[in-house]
């Protein structure tokens, strides 16, 4: 099939792409694109071209996966040829018009969008920056501010707002291709067109803020840069450089690791949507335990347009939970993540389980301890019709003990949400020894349902994502016991491009949870097995984090500030277990903790907990902080 049909109707050529699933820009597509310009140029009889595109979106950028290995034609030549017709290109926008499909529509003389359309140029998301001529047409037709929110954030915005800065020049309000036939087209030609608003912008602050913000990745500054040069310099001089700075990111470490990031996530859960076995219906879901976790998933499945039967103990939690739900609801519209709070009026609370017994799924979310969740999978047990799907929420706990509470273990599953649960965007599925069909792609329909990206882990303790940071946390304790301090080793792990190191992380997550998992294990430890006392001797001082402005740190101040008693512990901890100590550099840290984490991701891989390295990649970076731009501990391994 040609990706590209001309049909020629009463003056107007109306081109059309079909390239699916996204209509990306690959090598055919655009040979297609500038054979169909070469032909319209030699049409005396033609007034006007109509682009649009066939299936459920514009042009979605250049293809991925052809990126680093540019082929003929290239994409500014064909958008070139587009430009400079002598005829007006009106482009017919719909679904998700992003990079190179952006960049194609501002080659265009106009451009109409139907409504519900998103626009951007998400090349920084890649490790590149637009390189089409992007960063040279976007601030003729949108003012600086907005052009370098759009190519430095990546974020698409809406048909509206592209509306209101200038980026398109019409919503539809009916037929999308005849509304295109009928728009006017302006008369100079947007390069000589001066960039809008661009000398009220303090370059310097900019990437200032910037290069905060974008904790070592290079691509956000570099686009900085390209618009800046499009300020600074005559348009065609602009473009050249922008070309180069696309050629040469597009082959960079960094956008090699974030390719790797974007493929890993489309690929991961594909076996979920694989199975064959119909899923539970998600129109209505029970939530059991309104804590933090229970909350965040009743706010997650409401978000997502599902009825939500919330139980709790009893009335008087069920209210809390009610407004718990409530809260998190309000902040998500606050923030334009909600249109609206009726999503609230799709929640009942209450304590009795019989309310679940027409929800085909439910997600258990009760306090983290294998008796409490052995009585709820008991109760459930007991009402749920057959059919039913029964999830577990948790982070730690054997799948496979307690779907044996039940007649039926084949419909039970772990869930491990990540909080806020209505926010983050993994979900571990975790699959027991006896998960069914059903159960899996239940799951499967479910993260599509929530937005999630979902991995499939094996039964374990930790599963995939807090099996691996137990791994690196432990020997990050052996490096305290060695010679290292905490804030040298979050230093190093935010040189890295981690949001927070791992001391800070604890600190606000709280010390107690792990320590009591430990005392748990103390028994069933070796006697041979290496042991840092350090946390312990926190918790036991009433260190137990930020709520008790102490830990790791102390925030007498309000801020984290190193404190002397804690390397005093450390020190005699060092001397308890009789280690020298020795000085740290921040790169002997961080390749010691890449190595566990590779470490014990091979080990993860070996026991098939993990389906591939790829899955390990995606749990560390969108659940654990790991840097996108370095792709993951297994890609880093190489
Ligand atoms: C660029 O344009 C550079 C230019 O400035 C310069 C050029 C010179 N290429 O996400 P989905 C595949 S850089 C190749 O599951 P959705 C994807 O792998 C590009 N393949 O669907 C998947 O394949 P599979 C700038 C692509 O509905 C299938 O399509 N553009 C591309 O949830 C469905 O994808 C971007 O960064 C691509 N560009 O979301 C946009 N895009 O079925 C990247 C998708 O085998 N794409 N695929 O797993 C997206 O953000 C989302 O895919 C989109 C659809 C929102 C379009």
């Amino acid at each position: 099939m040609q990706p590209v049909s001309l049909t020629i109707s009463e003056g107007i050529a109306h081109l059309r792409i079909d390239n699916p699933p996204v209509n990306a820009l690959n090598q055919p597509l655009r040979a297609g694109l500038r054979d169909a310009a070469l032909r319209i140029a030699g049409m005396p009889d033609v007034q006007k071209v109509v682009l649009s595109c066939a299936g459920r979106t514009f042009v979605a950028g250049a293809d991925i996966r052809e990126l680093g290995a540019p082929l003929e034609p290239y994409l500014p030549d064909v958008l070139d040829l587009i430009a400079g017709s002598s005829v007006p290109w009106i482009a017919a926008l719909h679904g998700t018009v992003l990079g190179g499909g952006l960049e194609l529509a501002m080659a265009c003389h106009a451009r109409i969008a139907a409504p519900g359309t998103r626009l951007g140029l998400p090349e920084v998301s890649l490790g590149i920056i637009p390189g089409s001529g992007g960063t040279v047409r976007l601030p003729r037709l949108v003012p600086m501010s907005d052009a370098i929110a759009m190519v430095t954030g990546g974020k698409p915005v809406s048909a509206e707002a592209a509306l209101a800065m200038g980026l398109i020049d019409r919503i539809a309000s009916g037929d999308l291709q005849a509304e295109a036939q009928d728009m006017p087209a302006p008369a100079a030609p947007l390069l000589d067109r001066p960039v809008r608003e661009a000398g009220a912008i303090d370059w310097h602050a900019q990437e200032q803020t910037l290069r905060r913000k974008s904790r070592g990745a290079e691509a956000p500054l570099e686009a900085l840069a390209a618009l800046r040069d499009s300020a600074e310099l005559p348009a065609r001089d602009a473009m050249a450089r922008e070309r180069e700075r696309f050629l040469r990111l597009s082959v960079s470490d960094q956008s090699r690791a974030l390719r790797h990031v974007f493929f890993a996530e489309r690929d991961a859960g594909r076996s979920l949507r694989d199975i064959e076995a119909a899923p539970a219906d998600l129109a209505r879901v029970g939530v059991i335990g309104g804590g933090t976790m229970g909350a965040g998933i009743a706010a997650a499945l409401l978000i997502a347009g599902s009825s939500v039967r919330l139980i709790e103990r009893d009335a008087q939690a069920a209210d809390m939970a009610q407004t718990r739900v409530a809260d998190l609801l309000a902040a998500s519209h606050k923030r334009g993540l909600l249109r609206d709070l009726s999503a609230l009026e799709r929640l009942t609370t209450g304590s009795d389980y019989a309310a679940l017994a027409d929800c085909p799924l439910v997600i258990e979310a009760v306090f983290e301890d294998m008796e409490v969740k052995r009585q709820v999978f008991t109760r459930l047990d007991a009402v749920m019709p057959a059919d039913a799907v029964l999830a577990t929420n948790t982070s730690y706990l054997d799948v496979d003990t307690l779907a044996l509470t039940t007649r039926d273990p084949s419909r039970v599953l772990g869930l491990h949400f990540f909080s806020p649960a209505h926010v983050m965007k993994l979900l571990e599925v975790v699959r027991g020894a006896h998960t069914g069909p059903r159960a899996l792609a239940t799951a499967g329909a479910l993260a599509r349902h929530l937005r999630k990206t979902a991995v499939v882990a094996g039964v374990c303790d930790g599963f995939i994502g807090n099996r691996i940071m137990n791994a690196y946390r432990t020997d990050c304790e052996f490096m305290l016991e060695e010679g290292a301090l905490p804030e040298q080793i979050d230093r190093a792990m935010e040189g890295f491009g981690f949001a927070m190191g791992i001391y800070a992380v604890q600190d606000m997550s709280g010390l107690d949870i792990a320590w009591a998992a430990r005392k748990a294990r103390a028994a069933t430890r070796p006697a041979d097995e290496r042991y840092a006392h350090i946390a312990d001797r926190l918790c036991e001082a009433g260190r137990l984090g930020r709520k008790a402005g102490r830990g790791w740190y102390d925030y007498a101040t309000g801020t984290a500030q190193p404190d002397p008693q804690v390397a005093q512990i450390i020190a005699e901890e060092s001397a308890r277990a009789g280690r020298t100590r020795r000085e740290f550099s921040d790169a002997q840290i961080m390749d010691r903790i890449l190595s566990v984490m590779q470490a014990e991701g091979r080990t993860i891989l070996a026991e098939g907990v993990a389906d591939s390295a790829e899955d390990i990649d995606v749990v560390m970076v969108t659940g654990y902080g790991f840097p996108r731009h370095k792709g993951g501990p297994m890609f880093l391994a190489g």
